[in-house]
């Protein structure tokens, strides 16, 4: 079969129309786009690197939904009822920082954009979160962008059920393009947005036909509109460079009662003589010569960097349009009886009595030592805390009675009714994670969620972003070993742990007991500034602590029993090894050999304490760390001496009993361990 790609030899289709397109009269709306492709064609070009063809494509529909639908005022990028815009085709950054520095927001000057790329330039690479505020989320890990678009128009539907239309009332438009929607994360995200009827989100799809390879024939050939139409979404093709074509999409999008994809038809690097409409503009600069006729075949003939004064001032006043809306909604604000509410949840602060349900839930636990799973303990945390924080919304990915993170008499989300405070995302683990992800960047909402362990790596990249944005998002992931047991190895995480360790500015919480689990929730929701994951055992684990003052859990890691007298061995376990710890030093002490017993929930918090209050924690005894999954980090707590009990492989499908057995994760191999070391 002939192959669907043009010989690399065809000449040049996109040549032609672009020719057509540029015969026409220069209208008010193409400078206004040639100012957003001048300046990404001059900052790819100092940079010496980075994309210039999407923004060259995507400038027209950029323009029109700037000047004539975005809601947002320049003077407030903060200001809590704006439209929120992703760039989820990330590579394209130059197009959002052109649109911050023409509609005149502070901290995205001319200078910055000379520095594109460079160190401490808000203009790097790809956007990133929290170097400017206009930058609504970090993007680049394609098709991310779009599922937190869509955790941020859920936001926007919850918020408006709590607090009214008068004060939340927003649209979320995102530009996507091929590679974002081959990405398999777009099929849950979209899937899950069709679902629901996010009714207020927009895809503008930058439908060039090219990725890096070249033509998207070469490895895409699904009927895009037909598949979003069946997730249930309303579509519609668009001329990518007709600004009348793309205003009346976007004012039938804004009206549309469900999610709308607009497939704007564009040239990828829209004037550039040769390398137009080919992969060739996708990825580096264009070049001086081929950069020079691009911006002559427009009629630009302005400096590098220059954008005349009256299309800058128009593009000024494109950034004040909604600034009377601005001003009303403050005013609406101020009256709202609701404001002091508002205010606190979209600044993330707590309600003032967030953790009383929770303090009083430790102190019976210290009363009633119950013998719980961890993922139940968790629950009754989550029944503390989920009425006392509104905020707190929840949910998992079809493990809802596995991953015990429902709570009772809390509604879940229906189509079409957000005055839910649960999410079932189906077995879409990705598209959720990503999705808490954006809940939590549109401010106002505490994502909290569920699925098993071993499926975080079907999370991982947006756990990631997560961490490198400092979101306070929460995963819950239950059956955390081999002790799940008869689901076998395909269920059991044994390097899962190590991998989610190895991510910075990630709190991963192993809890041992059922007052360690509800120590670990309190710190995860007061964590502001980055995710945490809970990983949470399957199976009943009796108490060990029974004191209720200190959090032990907020540094790290900490002595549960010391030994008698100096110290002889000390065994540092973590979740439902501590128990075992604790059993093996009940059997070392009887033998005379003085043991103390460590739990060590959190390596990212205990990393954190000052070296002697570590140092004091570990000793200097012979140091046996014990986790029912591989040693690789443990190194890093045992030292070059350490005796490490755990697995070495995958795990198996039996009882959990049988396996701690047969993998030798017992209180008498940890005895047999210590003896042998110390002789
Ligand atoms: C998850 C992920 N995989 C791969 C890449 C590398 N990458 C960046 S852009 C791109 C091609 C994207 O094509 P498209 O979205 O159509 O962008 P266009 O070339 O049209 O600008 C690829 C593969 C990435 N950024 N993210
Ligand atoms: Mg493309």
């Amino acid at each position: 079969m002939a192959s669907l790609a043009p010989s690399p030899d065809a000449p040049n289709p996109a040549l032609a129309a672009q020719a057509a397109l540029l015969a026409r009269p220069v209208t008010e709306e193409r400078r206004m786009a040639d100012a957003i492709r001048a300046l990404a064609i001059d900052a790819v070009e100092q940079a010496k690197s980075g994309h210039p063809g999407m923004p060259m494509g995507m400038a027209d529909a950029a323009t029109t939904l700037f000047t004539k639908f975005l809601k947002f005022d320049a003077a407030d990028p903060r200001w809590p009822d704006r439209d929120r815009f992703v760039l989820s085709a990330g590579h394209g950054s130059m197009l959002l920082y052109a649109l911050l520095n023409l509609t005149g927001q502070e901290g995205m000057g001319i200078d910055d954009i000379k520095r594109f790329r460079q160190l401490h330039s808000p203009a790097a690479g790809h956007p990133e979160y929290g170097e400017h505020p206009g930058i609504e989320t970090t993007t680049g890990p394609l098709g991310q962008g779009l599922a937190n678009a869509v955790g941020m128009a859920l936001a926007e539907r919850l918020l408006a059920a709590r607090f009214g239309k008068s004060l939340v009332d927003h649209r979320t438009w995102v530009i996507a393009g091929d590679g974002c929607l081959q990405e398999g994360i777009s099929h849950e995200a979209a899937s899950l947005a069709g679902h629901l009827q996010l009714s207020k989100l927009t895809v503008l799809y930058d439908d060039n036909s090219i990725t890096i390879d070249g033509d998207t024939a070469l490895s895409f050939t699904d009927d895009t509109l037909k598949r979003f139409a069946a997730y249930g979404w309303a579509v519609r093709r668009v001329d990518g460079h007709d600004p009348a074509d793309l205003a009346a999409a976007m004012l039938w999008a804004s009206r549309s009662r469900r999610p709308t994809l607009l497939a704007c038809k564009t040239i990828i690097g829209f004037s550039a003589p040769t390398k137009a409409g080919t992969a060739g503009s996708h990825g580096s600069p264009l070049g001086p010569t081929e950069a020079a006729a691009a911006k002559s075949a427009l009629g630009w003939n302005h400096p590098p960097f220059e954008v005349p004064d009256g299309l800058r001032a128009q593009w000024e006043a494109a950034g004040r349009r909604s600034a009377g809306t601005r001003r009303s909604w403050l005013k609406r604000l101020t009256r709202h009886p609701q404001r002091e509410e508002f205010e606190r949840a979209i600044a993330g602060r707590l309600p003032n009595a967030w953790h009383e349900a929770l303090a009083t839930l430790r102190i019976q636990t210290a009363e009633q030592k119950p013998k719980l799973a961890t993922r139940v303990a968790s629950q009754k945390a989550l029944e503390a805390l989920v009425p006392a924080v509104p905020e707190m919304v929840g949910g998992s990915a079809d493990l809802t009675g596995s991953n015990n993170t429902n709570v009772k008499g809390i509604p879940a989300v229906t189509p079409g009714n957000f005055a839910g405070r649960y999410i079932h995302y189906g077995v879409r683990e990705h598209g959720m994670a990503a999705a808490m992800n954006g809940m939590a960047l549109h401010g106002g909402i505490i994502p909290y969620s569920g699925t098993f362990l071993v499926f975080a790596d079907y999370m991982r990249p947006a756990i990631r972003l997560a961490a490198l944005m400092r979101q306070r998002v929460i995963h819950v992931l239950t059956h955390d070993s081999i002790g799940l047991g008869e689901d076998g190895p395909t269920h059991q995480p044994v390097e899962t742990l190590a991998g989610l360790r190895a991510i910075p500015n990630l709190c991963v919480f192993r809890p041992g007991d059922a007052m360690e689990t509800a120590e670990c929730w309190e710190l995860a929701v007061k964590r502001a500034d980055g995710p945490t994951v809970l990983a949470l055992s399957r199976q009943n684990l009796a108490a060990f602590r029974t004191d209720t003052g200190e959090n032990r859990c907020a540094r790290g890691g900490y002595v549960v029993e010391e030994a008698p007298g100096p110290r002889q061995a000390t065994l540092i376990a973590s979740g439902s090894e501590v128990g075992l710890a604790l059993a093996a030093r009940t059997a070392l002490e009887a033998e005379g050999i003085a043991t103390a017993v460590v739990s060590l929930p959190c390596w990212e918090l205990f990393a954190a304490q000052d070296a002697s209050y570590r140092e004091q924690v570990l000793g200097s005894a012979l140091r046996v760390g014990i986790e029912a999954a591989t040693g690789f980090g443990w190194e890093r707590w045992l030292g070059p001496d350490g005796v490490f009990v755990g697995m070495t492989g995958f795990g198996a499908s039996a009882p959990a009993e049988a396996l701690f057995k047969h993998f030798g994760i017992t209180a008498e191999a940890v005895v047999a361990a210590v003896k042998k070391r110390l002789g």
